[in-house]
This record gives C-alpha cells, structure tokens and sequence, in this order.
C-alpha cells in the first residue's frame, strides 16, 4: 500500500513496493491456478489500464443495469445521507473513475463540512488521475489516496472520526461469502462509533436478467474477462493467447451469484515463469475469474452480524434491481 500525493520517493522505496505486490500476485495465482477441481485467478487482476477501461465500457451497456441504478439513487439520497451522518472526510474502496463519489463531496461542499478525501484503489495511474482531478474540482479539500488492497490494506486509512466510507458498483459482491465477516470487522476498525458505511448490493432478481448483464450483446464483458491473462502475460511473463479463451458467465440460484470462468477451447499448456507454474488445460476445462454474488436485504443484513456494524437504511430503485445500504458504526 502506499500514499499519494508523493512528494517524491527514493527509487529503492518505489521498488520494494513494486516487489512486494508483485510477490503477492505470484503466490495469489500460483495457489489459484494449482487449485482443483476448478482452478481461479483473483478477479482484482482484471483491474490494469485496458481493464479499467474495459469496465467504464461495461457500465454504458444497455444490459449492465447496476451503474445507472446506483447513480439514480445516490443522485437522490446523497444529501440525506450526508445529513444524516455529518461527515467531514469522505473515504472510498476501489474508487474506479471516481464519478458518483461526486454527489456526496457536492453535498458536503453545500453545508462547508468537506475537510478530506481518501481513495483507496488497486489500479494506481487510475488513482493518481482520480486524486489529481478530484483536488482540481474541490480545492479546499486535502485529497489523498493509497494504492492497495481493500481486503488485505483497509488499516491504510487510519482510524475513522467524522468519515463516510463508501464501496459502491456492488463490488463488494466480487468478495466470496465467506469473506464478509472479516471484511466487516476490518471496515468497522476504521469508523469510529457513530462513522457511516454506504454500500452498493446487487440484488437477486430475474435470472435472465443477470444472465444478460454478464453476457452482454457486444461481448465487452467477454473481453474484460479474457483481460486478465494479458494482465498475467505483462506481468508475470505468462505465455497465454487470449483466444484460446472463450467467456462464460452463468447465475448459479442456489449460491445467488453470478461466475465468471474462462473456458478452453482446445488444448492448452501454458508456463508461468515468474510464478514457476505450468497450466496445463484440457479442451473444456475452466478457470474461476469472479464471483458477482447479489444479495436480499436480509441476506445481506445477515452478514452484518456481530461486526460492529447496524443496517439503518436500504434506499432500492422502484423495480429494485440495486440498493445502496447505510451502515452505522455502533
Ligand atoms: N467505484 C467505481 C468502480 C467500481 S469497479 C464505480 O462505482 O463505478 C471496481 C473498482 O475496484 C475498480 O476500480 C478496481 O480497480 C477496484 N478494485 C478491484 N479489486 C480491488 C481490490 N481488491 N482492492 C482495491 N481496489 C480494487
Ligand atoms: C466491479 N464489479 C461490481 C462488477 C460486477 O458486476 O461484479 C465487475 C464486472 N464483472 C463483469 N461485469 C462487471
């Protein structure tokens, strides 16, 4: 993890960072590509310049419903939650292009409360383009962020007081299940008693509906989803050929979430120098790229038990595809 603004670092500094990331990635996706039956990569290695790019894409398809509901309800509830929870720093996980963060630091600048900006983030030139053009637009706030993990680094934030955090887009439906309750109790580390936490749930719906959205006309989901090998083969010297690789998405009703894999279309034997890993694949065979899991209020509030954590509001669109959830730090 690392702050910015930099004055400016020592190269031997930016280096270790650089390594240090780079040896997480390479344990991360030798224990996922060795894992079977089914081997998986971490779905925040989507996350380079094109693959960034490739989801401000997604989020303009006629299929893909959860960015244009999300702002439609942040665009009308973002000053009462602001009022609601009297913040004077705004703090944001994977902040992305960092657009909708805007409605509440434009309700915060109305009642003269906006002190501080925090954005933590996995895909760094996102970030320092985010920071740079937030500090132009609102100068009379401090705008920082950190580059990091938002499971592994959320202590990078420092103890919370007077803080809105927010983690919009559903991403935290990118997170397994079995990963909220840690993933709450860090969060809640961060607030201090009485600090709000408003997060993006993708809600169960229709079936079609979430099949459409992963699987959409143009196939931009699809090439998001091959992105990740070109992100292996720049940084770990993989030697994939994305076209061996055909996307799937499917929604599995039991687990209420969504799977992305890449499936093989023929035979493949893949080494991965960095990671001293050789992927040998079979025509058919699948690697796991993410989990989108959607939730009910109630599935969701289940997950807040015993974190620190309280539902105390959950604003839905009218066909209630997405609800952004207010939590309070107790
Ligand atoms: N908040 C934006 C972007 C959502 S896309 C929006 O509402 O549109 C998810 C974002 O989270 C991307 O910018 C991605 O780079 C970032 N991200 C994904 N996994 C991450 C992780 N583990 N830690 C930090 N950032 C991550
Ligand atoms: C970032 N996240 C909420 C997106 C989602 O819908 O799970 C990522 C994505 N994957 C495929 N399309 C979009």
């Amino acid at each position: 993890m690392h702050q910015l603004p930099v004055v400016r670092r020592v190269d031997a500094v930016r280096t270790r960072r650089q390594e240090q990331a780079l040896a997480t990635m390479v344990a991360e996706v030798r224990a996922g590509l060795t894992r079977r039956p089914l081997p998986e990569l971490p779905c925040k290695y989507f996350y380079d310049e094109r693959g960034s790019q490739l989801f401000e894409e997604i989020t303009q398809l006629p299929e893909y419903y959860p960015t244009r509901t999300e702002t439609a309800i942040l665009a009308a509830h973002a000053a009462e939650i602001v009022d609601a929870v009297s913040p004077r720093e705004l703090a944001e996980l994977g902040s992305g292009a960092g657009r909708k963060i805007r409605f509440f630091l434009d309700a915060m600048r109305a009642r003269r409360r906006l002190e501080s900006v925090l954005l933590l983030e996995i895909n760094e030139a996102y970030l320092r383009e985010s920071v740079s053009r937030l500090q132009t637009d609102y100068p009379e706030a401090r705008v920082r962020g950190v580059t990091g993990d938002f499971v592994s680094d959320l202590g990078a934030l420092g103890p919370g007081g007077d803080r809105l955090l927010l983690f919009l887009a559903g991403t935290i439906g990118n997170l397994h299940p079995a990963e909220l309750g840690p993933f709450f109790h860090a969060a809640a580390a961060v607030l201090a008693p009485g600090d709000g936490f408003l997060v993006g749930v993708d809600l169960v719906k229709d079936p079609a509906r979430l099949h459409a959205a992963y699987n959409d006309a143009r196939g931009v989901t699809a090439e998001f989803n091959r992105n990740i090998l070109r992100v292996l083969n720049a940084r770990l010297g993989a030697g994939f050929d994305p076209s061996d690789f055909e996307h799937r998405a499917f929604y599995d009703a039991e687990r209420q979430w969504i799977e992305m894999r890449l499936r093989a279309l023929r035979r493949v034997s893949v080494r991965i120098p960095a990671a001293d890993v050789t992927l040998r694949l079979e025509e058919g065979d699948e690697i796991r790229t993410e989990l989108s899991c959607k939730y009910t209020r109630e599935s969701f509030a289940a997950r807040l038990r015993r974190s620190g954590l309280v539902l105390e509001r959950w604003l839905t669109d009218p066909e209630k595809l997405f609800a952004s959830a207010l939590l309070r730090r107790t």
